[in-house]
C-alpha cells in the first residue's frame, strides 16, 4: 500500500485554529488543511505556515481552503470555527451563536471524513461537544472535546512558579466541565514525585486553584479582544499527536460518559487514554467526599447547558 502521510483539518483559521496549523506542521504530525469561511484569512495563513518549513525544517504540507471537498479523509478533524468570549461575554453567551456554527461544521465532517477523529475546541466546550456528537452520530471513541489539558497546564503552571520548580515536573489533573465549575484535583497533583498537598498549605493550593479555574478570564481581560490561544492550540495538538502517532497518553479530556463516575450521556473532562482509536478507555479514578461534590456539582452545569440548548431549540 502506498504511504500516506496523516492528514488533519482544522475548521476555523483564527487564533486558536492558525496556532493549531503551525504547532502541527511544525512537529510534523502530518499534512494540514486549515478551513474557513474566510478563504483569504485560511489561505493566507496556511501559505504563511507553509514559508515557516525552510526556516523550521519540516515537510507538512498546508492548505488553506474554503472548501470542505480538500478535507476529505481527514484522520483528525479539530473544529475552531465560532465566535470567541469577549469581556463581559460568558462563555454561556456563546452558546446560541456557536451551536449553529458547530452544527452546521459537523455536517460537512460527517460527508467528507466519515472516519476522523473529531476534537471540539469551540466554546461552550461541553455543550458544543454534545451539539457535535448529536450531528455527526460518530462513536463516543471519535468525538472528543480539549479543556482539561489547557486547565491542568495552566494549573501546573501557576504550581511550578509558586515553588520555583520546572513545570515538567509537575503533574496535575483537572476534571469536570470547561469553565467556573472546573475541578482542580490537588490530592491527585505531584511534584517530582511528592504530593502538592505535602509542599504548600491548603490555604495556597486553594488561591491556586481559584486562579487556575478564572484561568481563560485572566487572559481575556489582558488581550481586551478575543481569548486565550497558544496554549489552547498546545493542548489540542497534544490529544491529536497521542491519536495520530497511537502514543496512548493519559490526557484529561471532555468525553461522552456511558456510566462512568456515575454520569451517562453528557460530555464532561475526565483523564481519558488517547491513541489510534481515538478515545480507547475513560480512567475512573475513585473520588472523595469533597471531589465528589465538586465533581457533581460541575456535571449539574454541564447538564443545564444541554437543558439550554433544549430550551432554545438547538
Ligand atoms: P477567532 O480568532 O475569532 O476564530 C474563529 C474563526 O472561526 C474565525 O476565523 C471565523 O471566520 C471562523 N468561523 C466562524 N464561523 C465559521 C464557520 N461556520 N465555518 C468555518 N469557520 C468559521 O476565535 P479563536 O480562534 O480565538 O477561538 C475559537 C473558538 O475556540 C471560540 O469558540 C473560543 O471560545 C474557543 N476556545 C476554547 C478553548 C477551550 O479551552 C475549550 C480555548 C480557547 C478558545
Amino acid at each position: 500500500m502506498p504511504f500516506r502521510r496523516k492528514k488533519i483539518s482544522v475548521i476555523g483559521s483564527g487564533q486558536v485554529g492558525a496556532t493549531c496549523a503551525l504547532m502541527l506542521a511544525s512537529r510534523g504530525v502530518g499534512d494540514v488543511v486549515l478551513l474557513d469561511i474566510n478563504l483569504g484569512s485560511a489561505k493566507g495563513k496556511a501559505l504563511d505556515i507553509l514559508q515557516t518549513a525552510a526556516v523550521q525544517l519540516f515537510d507538512s504540507q498546508v492548505q488553506g481552503t474554503a472548501d470542505y471537498a480538500d478535507t476529505a479523509g481527514s484522520d483528525v478533524v479539530v473544529v475552531t470555527a465560532g465566535s470567541p468570549r469577549r469581556p463581559g461575554l460568558t462563555r454561556d453567551d456563546l452558546l446560541s451563536i456557536n451551536a449553529h456554527v458547530v452544527a452546521s461544521c459537523c455536517r460537512e465532517i460527517k460527508k467528507h471524513s466519515p472516519q476522523a477523529v473529531v476534537i471540539i475546541v469551540t466554546n461552550p466546550l461541553d455543550a458544543m461537544c454534545f451539539v457535535a456528537k448529536r450531528e455527526l452520530d460518530f462513536p463516543r471513541e471519535r468525538v472528543l472535546g480539549m479543556a482539561g489539558i489547557l486547565d491542568s497546564s495552566r494549573f501546573r503552571t501557576f504550581v511550578a512558579l509558586e515553588l520555583g520548580v520546572s513545570v515538567r515536573d509537575v503533574q496535575a489533573l483537572v476534571m469536570g466541565g470547561h469553565g467556573d465549575s472546573m475541578v482542580p484535583m490537588p490530592r491527585h497533583c505531584f511534584v517530582g514525585g511528592v504530593p502538592l498537598t505535602e509542599l504548600l498549605e491548603p490555604a495556597r493550593i486553594e488561591a491556586l486553584v481559584e486562579r487556575a479555574r478564572r484561568g481563560g478570564d485572566e487572559i481575556v481581560k489582558l488581550l481586551e479582544t478575543g481569548s486565550a490561544f497558544y496554549a489552547p492550540a498546545a493542548s489540542v495538538v497534544q490529544m491529536a499527536e497521542s491519536i495520530l502517532r497511537d502514543q496512548r497518553r493519559v490526557l484529561p479530556c471532555a468525553a461522552l460518559l456511558e456510566g462512568e463516575f456515575g454520569v451517562s450521556g453528557l460530555f464532561v473532562g475526565v483523564p481519558c487514554v488517547l491513541g489510534g482509536r481515538g478515545l480507547e478507555k475513560v480512567c475512573e479514578i475513585k473520588l472523595d467526599a469533597a471531589e465528589r461534590t465538586a465533581f457533581d456539582y460541575s456535571v449539574g452545569r454541564v447538564q443545564a447547558l444541554v437543558d439550554d440548548l433544549a430550551r432554545l431549540g438547538l
